[in-house]
């Protein structure tokens, strides 16, 4: 497919043969950079930065990199090449061929889920703008802002999807997605987690490791959906994401890393004198992040996740490799729920428990991340294990969140969680250590004290390169 690199906003889709769809992205992109310029990554616009910018979704084009300052990348548009007679998968219309455009009766929650999904990628843009000013390095700082520009990106593919399908209703839902503010008393955005602080740079790593990955999850259940478009989009923008939960993975790992050579150094648990961040601390942003991005999958039991399914709008992870009749209407899936004060398994009906099965398959995959940090910490002979802490902790969505359980799933009376809680989630005390910790160093190949250097640069760049010019 052929990419029309003079228009103003690079794509695969051919904007420039509907000229109301052009028209209405041409007015949209300008309040896109004002709200880029107004909540996006604070100083550093001026600067060039080494990033990576799609100018095609084939192997050689999604990746092109180059210097570029952040208000100049190039936010296109780019769907996944279109598969030839693509069947729906799933659901009631199973079979059938994929749509090319919205079902009538389907169009206000398709708007909703699309909605749903565009409103947390400016709101992470939002959550990370102050960490420009304490980067630890300017490899990581060029990261921070490939994830940033991408997150733009993946808001522009949700905003194409609104104005090309769902007419007048779908660019009020455009404009309505750079008005919400990340923490925002009055408008808030739409899902908990991105209402969050991303305080530091241990925050930012555990949110993109975390909550990333709930966006993978998310995105991959949407790319089995029959709205096309819709499938194609989130394919697309999967690659990129990969990228997002490698900054995240590595950059916890660079973290454990430095505090156990500090621990070995030192031969103590507490090297906090040392300016590292003890391993014990670490389970504790990651018991908050986890639990924070367990929420985002929605209740265990859902009527709404039902619906999506049986009307073919969000499949579950990787629908087509499951060996079932997928349509689940005598299947049952075990979920764990709360039976007088008691944690109990229980089987419901397959359909309704969609959201906890890909809560299921999400907690698999970070549990494969915390066995890569875990080796990191016996490969320097200490013992110490990270663990994920039970999904009934600290939730404020579904079952659990009207209970209190500790991180090894003892369920907890009020006063008790309350008398013990600054066990397990940072106390401010120990966050504003974490961020006394986050001092910026931009001499290219330097790291701050409390995180160790990446084992090798970005597409195949020394580790010293000048990734952002000063
Ligand atoms: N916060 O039936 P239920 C990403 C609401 S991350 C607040 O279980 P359902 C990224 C819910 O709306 C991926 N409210 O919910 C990562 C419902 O409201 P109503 C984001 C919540 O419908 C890093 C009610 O509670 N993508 O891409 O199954 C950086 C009942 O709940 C929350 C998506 O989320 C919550 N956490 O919703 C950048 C995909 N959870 O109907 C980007 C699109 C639930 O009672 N969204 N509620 O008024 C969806 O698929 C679904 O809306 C949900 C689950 C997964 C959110
Ligand atoms: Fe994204
Ligand atoms: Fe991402």
């Amino acid at each position: 497919m052929a990419i029309d690199y003079l228009e103003r906003i690079p794509n695969n889709v051919d904007i420039a043969d509907n000229r109301r769809l052009k028209r209405a992205l041409e007015a949209w992109q300008p309040h896109y950079l004002d709200w880029w310029n107004e909540t996006g990554p604070q100083a550093w616009q001026d600067k060039e930065i080494y990033l990576r910018t799609a100018v095609s979704v084939d192997a050689n084009g999604w990746a092109n990199f180059g210097y570029v300052r952040m208000p100049e990348y190039r936010w296109g548009i780019f769907l996944a090449e279109q598969a030839k007679d693509r069947r729906i998968a799933f659901g009631i219309h199973k079979g059938e061929e994929a749509w090319q455009e919205v079902p009538g009766e389907y169009r206000a929650v398709l708007r909703r889920l699309i909605v749903t999904q565009g409103d947390t990628e400016p709101a992470s843009v939002e959550q990370q703008r102050h960490l420009g000013a304490t980067c630890p390095s300017l490899y990581d700082l060029r990261n921070l802002f490939q994830v940033n520009v991408e997150e733009g990106r993946h808001l522009w593919a949700m905003v194409y999807l609104l104005h090309a399908h769902f007419g007048r209703d779908g660019r009020e839902e455009a404009d309505a997605l750079l008005e919400r503010r990340s923490g925002d008393a009055d408008h808030p955005r739409i899902l908990g987690a991105f209402n969050e602080k991303t305080p530091d740079w241990l925050s930012f790593f555990m949110f993109t490791f975390f909550t990333d990955r709930d966006g993978k999850y998310q995105l991959a259940s949407l790319a089995e959906s029959a709205f096309d478009p819709l499938a194609r989009s989130c394919r697309f923008m999967l690659t990129e994401e990969a990228h997002h939960m490698f900054v995240g993975e590595t950059g916890v790992g660079r973290t454990i890393e430095r505090s156990c050579q500090l621990m070995n150094e030192h031969d103590t648990a507490d090297i906090r004198e040392y300016g590292g961040i003890p391993l014990d601390l670490i389970q504790k942003y990651l018991n908050f992040h986890f639990s924070v991005s367990l929420d985002l999958f929605g209740a265990e039991v859902s009527t709404n996740a039902a619906n999506y399914y049986t009307m073919g709008l969000k499949g579950r992870f990787q629908e087509e490799r499951i060996d079932d009749d997928h349509m689940l209407e005598d299947a049952t899936y075990p979920v764990i729920a709360v039976e007088d004060g008691r944690i109990v398994t229980r089987h419901e009906p397959a359909l309704t428990a969609i959201n906890e099965r890909l809560r299921d398959d999400y907690v698999a995959d970070c549990q494969k991340g915390v066995d890569r940090w875990n080796r990191i910490i016996r490969n320097h002979g200490i013992d110490f294990e990270l663990k994920l802490p039970h999904r009934a902790f600290n939730r404020a969505i579904g079952a659990f969140s009207g209970i209190h359980v500790t991180p090894a799933g003892d369920v907890l009376s009020e006063d008790e969680w309350q008398a013990r809680r600054d066990e397990f989630l940072p106390t401010d005390e120990e966050r504003a250590y974490v961020n006394s910790l986050m001092v910026p160093v931009t001499e290219p190949g330097k790291f701050a004290g409390w995180i160790a250097p990446p084992r090798r640069g970005i597409n195949n760049k020394p580790i010293d390169f000048e990734y952002v010019k000063l």
